[in-house]
């Protein structure tokens, strides 16, 4: 048997139930260590079977488990198909351990199919992306849109055109937090008073009953969420406790919680009540700063054409909604879209996705501007090979 790396052994298919379960074993000794505990129905040995062949039969010391084993390329890759519960599976892996096989996981195992690190990670990232839209452009970079980007960076500074290497970087970052946020969702927090239509927005706002709503004031006492997407971008709306301050020690304790979730806010929503024309300003105060703050004048249904026509004139910088009718609820949409996402890069276009790769392209942008070019080449260099870990 070869040794000129470590045969590994993965699961493919997701951890959980299911109908059929894939590991995979990699690596110069993947059809020998198979070998030791396969048992072909036909009494064949597993060698003797052209590479793609099924092969079907049972695996040692599980008794009445039928497995079906395939292998892939060569000798040098071998699938074993079983039972999808997890004692099979472990069963399985287990033996492949015993002789001598390194168990790793899936995430591990693309940087061993893919040397290229972007590719790798692009792969990762790609099972959790949330919708079609982030899908894609992470597909894009799979396809090595930002790799191809970071070269041309390289070539830039190779030939001392330090401005075009700094445009080229800045083109790049300005995507970075669009590029985090394809793995995770943007969260958008909406705040308010207590019964000025919080919950009730955010059902709208998601088109199905998530947050509960009532009459009474203090309806909600915790943070809820809801995820949903907006035009194929992922989001998660979080329903807070409506801030005031009162004895009732849950609803403080729901109000505190609402202070923390809004500090952890890619945008809030401030919600008022047309009827009530109180603007929260106390309420914006540490709000503001970072993230945008979007103001919404809600329950605008109460109010007379006259009355409503006044308000809309008055505030033009803010959000009018009925959460009841579903007035300006469309609008409230493309305002949290527009304000998450500003600018959405054009198909193909370099977009870094991992905190690491932002922080990279960062630090490389510092040297530039500090007159180290040599040393950001080193750095955008070390991003195009590094092997992950
Ligand atoms: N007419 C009208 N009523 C609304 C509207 N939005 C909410 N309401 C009503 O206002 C009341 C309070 O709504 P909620 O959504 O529970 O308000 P909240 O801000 O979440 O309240 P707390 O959880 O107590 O902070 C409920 O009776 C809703 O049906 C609206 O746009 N128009
Ligand atoms: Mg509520």
């Amino acid at each position: 048997m070869g040794s000129d790396f470590p045969t590994c052994a993965v699961q493919l298919t997701p951890v959980g139930r299911a109908a059929v379960a894939v590991v995979r074993v990699v690596g110069s000794g993947a059809l020998d260590i198979v070998q030791q505990s396969f048992h072909s129905a036909s009494g064949k040995d597993l060698a003797e079977f052209p590479a793609g062949r099924i092969c079907y039969g049972r695996w040692a010391g599980m008794a009445g488990e039928d497995v079906i084993v395939t292998r892939l390329i060569d000798s040098a890759q071998v699938d074993i198909h079983c039972h999808g519960g997890s004692a099979a599976v472990k069963a399985i892996l287990r033996r492949l351990a015993d002789s001598g096989c390194e168990l790793i996981d899936w995430q591990d195992s693309l940087s061993t199919t893919h040397p290229d690190p972007f590719q790798a990670a692009a792969a990762r990232a790609l099972a959790v992306a949330a919708t079609t839209k982030t899908a894609r452009i992470l597909l894009d970079q799979f396809h090595d849109a930002l790799g191809r980007s970071v070269q041309a960076i390289l070539m830039a500074l190779e030939k001392h055109a330090t401005s075009v290497a700094l445009e080229q970087l800045k083109q790049l970052l300005r995507f970075s937090d669009l590029g985090l946020h394809l793995t995770t969702p943007w969260r958008v927090v909406l705040t308010g008073l207590p019964n000025v239509g919080k919950s009730s927005l955010i059902n709208a706002l998601v088109g199905f009953e998530r947050a509960i709503v009532g009459a009474k004031p203090g309806t909600t006492r915790d943070v809820v969420t809801a995820e949903t997407a907006v035009n194929g971008w992922p989001i998660e709306l979080a329903d807070t406790a409506g801030v005031r301050y009162f004895v009732d020690p849950l609803e403080r304790e729901g109000v505190r919680r609402a202070k923390r979730s809004r500090q952890h806010a890619d945008l809030v929503v401030a919600v008022t009540d047309a009827t009530e024309n109180v603007v929260p300003e106390d309420l914006l105060e540490g709000n503001r700063g970072e993230r945008d703050v979007l103001v919404v004048v809600n329950k605008i249904d109460l109010l007379t054409p006259e009355r409503r026509s006044v308000v809309e004139e008055a505030t033009p910088d803010r959000y009018v909604t009925s959460a009841v009718t579903g007035v300006g609820i469309e609008a409230l949409l493309v305002a949290i879209q527009t304000s998450l996402v500003p600018i959405e890069p054009t198909p193909g276009a370099a977009v870094p996705f991992a905190t690491d790769q932002v922080q990279q392209l960062l630090s490389a942008e510092q040297l530039v501007l500090g007159g180290q070019s040599a040393e950001a080449s080193k750095l955008l260099r070390s991003m195009l090979s590094a092997k992950e870990s």
